[in-house]
């Protein structure tokens, strides 16, 4: 039963472009494949539209006007073909299998048995899950929750694609319980970049709406990997190009959609009749002009010499490269900044970089002539020990220049989940937000806890010592993506309870508390009716955008709930008479919850009437406009010294990459067809040059070892792959690689563990 004895690796060249005819073909393979060919086609024809369903995959955001009706992307339709497969496990599954064997699976095959039907529990001391009804469900849940010493040993995570009705609801509960503990997946995401932008123009979000792209002269893209988990990016790009923009990658990788792109929506060329295989005749575009092959965890370096560069040429010429006026009027903190460009050295700059002073000085240049510019990021630059100060130095370049709240000028970090944004917005967080907690509080007549709560990693922390008792889990795979696999399970196995809402069987279920339970809950393109009434939900892109979505498929299952209703019931089961919330209202019509956010959530008034304009609302966001919402209404350049990660003899920087072919811990298939790797995920990408110094040949298995403080920690039996990465560095696929990543090693103030930079050794298997 395990493909993995059959594992059988293929590695090719890379191709030359991205998208393009393979696209849409292996697009409509696992569509087809896993829906059937009309319901396929229903669901891909209301993917992004208008009042159709918010794509379950990335946050990018869909274009204002011009919406055509292919407005989805290759991996858009894998996650739509994951959900809405019409293959399901039930009663019979878990009676067959034991966990054990379950657990002797590779993701892969857990993701391919199909969606969960019924709720299930595994009893103490039981090898199997079983059916339980929703009632003894909630009843469980309600007298774990209720027996614990203190509502703090329960923990209560988010995964990024739940909706803003459930997330509002889903902290509103826990909040009432009496905890802040609400880690989420953006603890291991874009933390650093909600610490550093929140500390630096007073807003955690990017500045852009999609229409900058058009306008600007130079998109810069930092440790992100569009054509693979941002596709619908690819056509922002292009279009930018076509519009005369300059494009510059920096990347240890050169990904293949950094470079080319042959646009795989025939209807962006202007023919609105156009099929997906008129294709054929399209050309590629080029995309950036000038790649920066990065040292990993060098980008820091990087930015320091393209500043350096600007103040040299400012010093020249004063008053003609700096926006003084901008500066003078809309910043402070510009003298400290240039204090630690003086203090740092080319060649340290350089050996950290891992670049030389003429490959910095020509992206300098490429600055230079920009009149605007729009710096694109992702988690390359966030999950570094110095993220927050590496993207603190990416405002300070935008300040430098004033390229900030003016047309084609911008910062634009790409967050992941679909709707990991809005969660946040919505009150998904450890900490709160002064605003929201007194608009919280007022709204529903409770004193919220004082206390912050635990992020993820220090609540891997407090379960594995005991100090929480209890794990829930909205959506997610949270024994997967965190860091330290087995540091993680070892932590879940001491909880007394561990709870998932979640669509698809997956490993944090094979990591059970002493008891466990599923709840099988609606997917985003599921048809949901409450009290007779087809009910409606909203996301908000990375760009600010809040749009309602609507499901059109009948359920996977009768018994499947929505997150919102599951929530609900939880509450009322949890906290009877001493709530002062009318859950059964709220979990029979949505549009009650939408009225709560509008009195809540700034920026969400009249939240019913305008989530239901066609194409929705945006955010408020001031730095859009060149205002700073923080303490002095100053934009703050942030000064921080450069921080090189020393590398020890004989030992390798490793990052921790996505294939083109998974949503984060879903692995839906194992070809990364633009790195020319097919059939096994357990390789490493390494240079050829340390593979010959280690002895090493292509092909051959090794071993692991990341070294920390606190110890080493291995992975097994990896194919080494030749590839075009910096000296000194490797690249391995999460979440493969995730046992390596150390607990303790996070990034400095946002806590993010730093999954794209662990220090390896590798030798033979
Ligand atoms: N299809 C698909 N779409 C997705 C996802 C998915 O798994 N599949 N995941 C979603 C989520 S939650 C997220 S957060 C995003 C993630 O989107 P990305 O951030 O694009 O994803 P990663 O594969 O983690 O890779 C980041 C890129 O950073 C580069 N990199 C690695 N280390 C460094 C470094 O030190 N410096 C620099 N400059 N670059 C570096 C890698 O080579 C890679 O190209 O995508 C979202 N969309
Ligand atoms: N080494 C390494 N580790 C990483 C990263 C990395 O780059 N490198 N990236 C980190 C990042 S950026 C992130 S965001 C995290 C991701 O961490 P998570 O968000 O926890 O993980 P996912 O794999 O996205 O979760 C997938 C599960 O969500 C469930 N699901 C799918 N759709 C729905 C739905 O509509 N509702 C509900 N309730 N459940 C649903 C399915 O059962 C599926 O098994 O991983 C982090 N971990
Ligand atoms: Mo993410």
């Amino acid at each position: 039963m395990d493909e993995g004895s059959k594992r059988k690796l293929k590695v090719t060249p890379p191709p030359g472009t991205s998208a393009g005819v393979h696209a849409v073909t292996n697009a409509l393979k696992h569509v087809f494949g896993k829906m059937g060919v009309v319901r396929g086609t229903r669901g891909l024809l209301k993917l992004n539209q208008k009042g159709g369903i918010d794509c379950q995959s990335c946050a990018w955001p869909d274009p204002e006007d011009r919406r055509t009706i292919n407005e989805f992307c290759e991996n858009g339709a894998k996650a739509l073909a994951d959900e809405g497969t019409k293959k399901k496990i039930g009663a019979e599954f878990f009676a067959e299998y034991r966990i054990e064997q379950l657990a002797e699976q590779t993701d892969f095959w857990l993701g391919q048995q199909g969606r969960l039907t019924e709720p299930l529990v595994l009893r103490e001391g039981t090898e199997h899950y079983e059916p339980i009804s929703w009632e003894a469900a909630f009843e469980l849940i309600a007298h774990e929750l209720n027996s614990l010493a203190s509502p703090d040993e329960a923990i209560f995570y988010t995964s990024g694609r739940t909706s803003n009705e459930a997330a509002f609801l889903y902290q509103l509960f826990v909040r009432q319980f009496g905890t802040n503990n609400l880690p989420d997946c953006s603890n291991m995401c874009h933390e650093s970049t909600s610490v550093a932008l929140g500390e630096s123009i007073g807003l955690g979000k990017a500045t852009i709406r999609l229409a900058d792209f058009e306008q600007t002269d130079l998109v810069i893209v930092v440790g992100q990997n569009p054509g693979t988990n941002s596709p619908r990016m690819l056509s922002s790009l292009r279009a930018a190009k076509l519009a005369g923009a300059k494009m510059i990658a920096i990347n240890p990788l050169p990904e293949v959609g950094l470079m080319n792109f042959v646009d795989p929506n025939p209807q962006h060329y202007g023919n609105p009749f156009a099929g997906p295989f008129d294709l054929l005749t399209n050309r590629a575009t080029p995309l950036a002009d000038l790649h920066l092959p990065v040292r990993i965890g060098g980008d820091m370096a990087v930015l320091k010499g393209l500043m350096k560069v600007l103040l040299e040429r400012e010093r020249a010429a004063p008053g003609t490269v700096f926006d003084r006026e901008f500066i003078d009027t809309k910043t402070s903190g510009y003298d400290d900044v240039i204090s630690t460009l003086d203090a740092v050295e080319w060649d340290e700059i350089i050996a950290a970089a891992g670049l030389t002073r003429e490959q910095i000085t020509e992206a300098a240049e490429m600055i230079l002539a920009a009149g605007s510019f729009i710096t694109c990021w992702a988690m390359g630059v966030t999950q570094h020990t110095d993220a927050v100060a590496t993207i603190q130095d990416i405002v300070n370049l935008h300040l430098l220049r004033g390229a900030i709240g003016r047309p084609g000028a911008g910062l634009c970090p790409v967050r992941g989940h679909s709707n990991v944004q809005g969660d946040r917005t919505m009150g998904i967080w450890e900490k709160m937000n002064p605003v929201f907690r007194e608009n919280l509080e007022r709204e529903f007549e409770f004193k919220t806890p004082a206390e912050d709560g635990l992020n993820s990693v220090e609540s891997i922390a407090a379960m594995a010592d005991g100090r929480a008792k209890v794990f829930f889990a909205m959506g997610g795979n949270f024994a997967t993506a965190a860091p330290d696999t087995d540091a993680v399970a070892a932590a879940m196995r001491n909880c007394d309870l561990t709870v998932q809402v979640i669509t698809k069987f997956n490993r944090t279920a094979l990591t059970p508390g002493k008891t466990s339970l599923i709840l099988p809950c609606l997917g985003r393109s599921e048809k949901d009716i409450q009290a007779g009434v087809e009910q409606i939900v909203s996301t908000e892109s990375t760009m600010l955008n809040v749009q309602m979505s609507k499901g059109i498929f009948e359920p996977a299952s009768e018994m499947l709930r929505s997150e919102t209703w599951i929530v609900c019931q939880m509450a009322k089961a949890t906290l009877g008479d001493k709530s002062t919330v009318d859950w059964d209202a709220f979990a029979g019509n949505y549009d009650l919850v939408r009225d709560a956010i509008s009195r809540v959530v700034p920026g969400c008034e009249n939240y019913n009437e305008r989530v239901r304009v066609p194409g929705g609302f945006y955010m408020p966001n001031p730095p859009n406009h060149g205002e700073f919402p923080t303490a002095t209404g100053k934009a703050l350049f942030k000064a921080h010294p450069l921080n090189k990660v020393d590398l020890p003899a004989g030992k390798l920087f490793l990052t921790t990459i996505r294939s083109h072919d998974q949503f984060n811990t879903t692995i839906y298939g194992l070809d990364d067809r633009y790195r020319g790797i097919d059939g096994d995920r357990h390789v490493i990408f390494m240079n050829a040059g340390n593979i010959a110094d280690l002895g090493l040949k292509a092909g051959q298995r090794v071993d692991i070892t990341s070294h920390f403080e606190d110890g080493e920690r291995h992975v097994r039996g990896f194919v080494v792959v030749p590839y075009k990465i910096p000296i000194d560095c490797c690249a391995a696929y999460f979440p493969e690689a995730n046992p390596l990543i150390p607990l303790g090693s996070v990034a400095k103030r946002s806590g993010t563990p730093t999954s794209k930079c662990v220090i390896v050794s590798v030798r033979p298997a």
